[in-house]
């Protein structure tokens, strides 16, 4: 094991799970088992505190948000005002759909309780006496057992009125979706909430001025919420000494595509994609890792020469890709680049909301381009077209669903424009060629 410290970081700590730590025991997402590892116990020592103190605390910690854009959450709570005698709302993002990204649906399902006790420290810290979880709606034996989880709680005295004689009250409220990708933007999931067509608003005002019902909101990811129990339980500086400095603590990685073990991997952030396929088997045998994802498709692909980059906002921004939800998806050498992309388009254009012009038209247009090419349709001049018009989506779109859209078509055209190439001159897919007549 010694090979794969890195970092500084101890091989024990790569293997040491917080939020998964016993994902694997019989019932682990009953009360009972919770609370057999030190469940509530960090809301105890929560409610010991000063709402303002817990916010410092938080943010002292480091702790920053896991649903992609890694916005210090202690400071996303610090932004909520004070004695505006407006109700103040949490609202948890469970609408997991970045393609490669499958986290917070199986942290819901093993530990629904990892989720509402730090549902219940956030909104004491934020004086919220109403909390949402807006789940992704497809998940239904995830939302039935959520549902019982939460019932647990009020029945506990976790939720509801003068939650441990604190004089805290607190609603939990939960929402299913309806299955839009655009609904996990917090805006127009927002949108969605109070009962609208998710569509995202402009910003700002941001959620923590005006959110749900024009109200101060804080939006979190289901991870971030999650994570905040066992920093109270353990303490900050436990939580920073994993980690680096910037990017500290410990976190969920899902490992998916060419590779022997694909799953939910927790470690530090920080770590790289070599250790994790060291310690899960890697890539499938045989092959070779081709491109990967950070963060789903909407993060740019790295390749191979990537492989030692640490996975944090530094390592992974310095590399030219983002962090995002950490869905590592790996693709070895049988792998058409050319497909790939034109699949993650394809997503794109279906899951945009059509609100804005770039995003709505540009990701159609994407999408009949590549489909020519793959299919042996292209000419030269189609990867130039390609380019400009991912260009005249990326930063002049409504949301960051249209940036993300342009991003396999830069990096795959930047890695591997000889594969395009290949495609236009043979007239057809080099890998597969009885797909090249799919969009004939
Ligand atoms: C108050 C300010 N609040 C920023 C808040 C803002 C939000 C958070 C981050 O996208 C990323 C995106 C996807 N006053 C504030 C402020 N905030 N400035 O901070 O904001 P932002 O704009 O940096 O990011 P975002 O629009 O929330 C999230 C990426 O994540 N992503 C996909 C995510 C998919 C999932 C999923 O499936 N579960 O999460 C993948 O990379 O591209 O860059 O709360 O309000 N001055
Ligand atoms: Fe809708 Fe796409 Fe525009 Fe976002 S970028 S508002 S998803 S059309």
């Amino acid at each position: 094991a010694a090979e794969i410290d890195h970092n500084g970081t101890s091989p024990e700590k790569l293997l040491s799970p917080v939020l998964s730590s016993f994902w694997d025991q019989p019932e682990s997402w009953t009360l009972d088992t919770y609370r057999r590892h030190e469940g509530y116990e960090g809301l105890r020592k929560a409610l010991a505190m000063d709402p303002d103190d817990l916010i410092a605390y938080v943010k002292d910690s480091g702790l920053r948000g896991r649903g992609g854009a890694g916005f210090p959450t202690g400071m996303k709570w610090q932004f909520i005002p004070q004695g505006d005698g407006k109700p103040h709302y949490l609202v948890v993002n469970a609408d997991e759909s970045e393609p490669g990204t499958c986290k917070d649906i199986p942290l819901l399902f093993a530990n629904p309780h990892s989720l509402i006790e730090g549902i219940v420290i956030a909104c004491y810290a934020i004086r919220s006496s109403h909390a949402f979880i807006y789940l992704r709606g497809e998940v239904v034996p995830v939302l039935r057992r959520l549902h019982e989880a939460v019932r647990e709680a009020y029945e506990a005295g976790y939720l509801g009125t003068d939650i441990l004689g604190s004089g805290l009250d607190l609603e939990l409220t939960v929402h299913a979706g309806a299955g839009a990708y655009i609904c996990g933007e917090e805006t127009a999931l927002l949108d969605s909430l109070e009962g609208r067509r998710g569509q995202p608003r402009l910003r700002p005002p941001f959620p923590a001025v005006a959110g749900l019902y024009a109200c101060p909101t804080v939006v979190n990811n289901v991870e971030s919420i999650a994570s905040v129990p066992a920093i109270l339980n353990k303490g900050k500086d436990w939580f920073r000494s994993m980690g680096s400095e910037k990017s500290p603590g410990f976190t969920l990685y899902s490992l998916s595509g060419h590779v022997t073990s694909p799953g939910q991997y927790e470690a530090p952030l920080g770590i790289t994609l070599r250790q994790l396929l060291e310690m899960s088997g890697g890539i499938r045998a045989g092959h070779r890792l081709k491109f990967w994802t950070p963060g789903g498709s909407s993060t740019p692909m790295l390749t191979e020469e990537h492989l030692d980059i640490p996975l944090d906002y530094e390592g992974v921004g310095a590399a030219g890709s983002m962090l995002g939800t950490k869905a590592l998806q790996c693709f070895d050498e049988t792998t058409c680049v050319v497909r790939a992309v034109t699949r993650w388009t394809e997503f794109y254009a279906h899951e945009s909301c059509g609100k804005c012009t770039p995003c709505r038209e540009g990701t159609y247009w994407l999408v009949q381009l590549l489909r020519d090419i793959e299919a042996g349709k292209g000419e030269m001049a189609d990867l130039d077209k390609l380019n400009d018009i991912a260009d005249n989506i990326n930063g002049k779109s409504f949301c960051a669903l249209g940036d993300g859209a342009a991003s396999p078509i830069f990096s795959s055209l930047m890695y591997f424009r000889e594969e395009y190439e290949q495609h236009i001159t043979g007239k057809g897919c080099p890998f597969d060629p009885a797909r090249s007549t799919a969009w004939a």
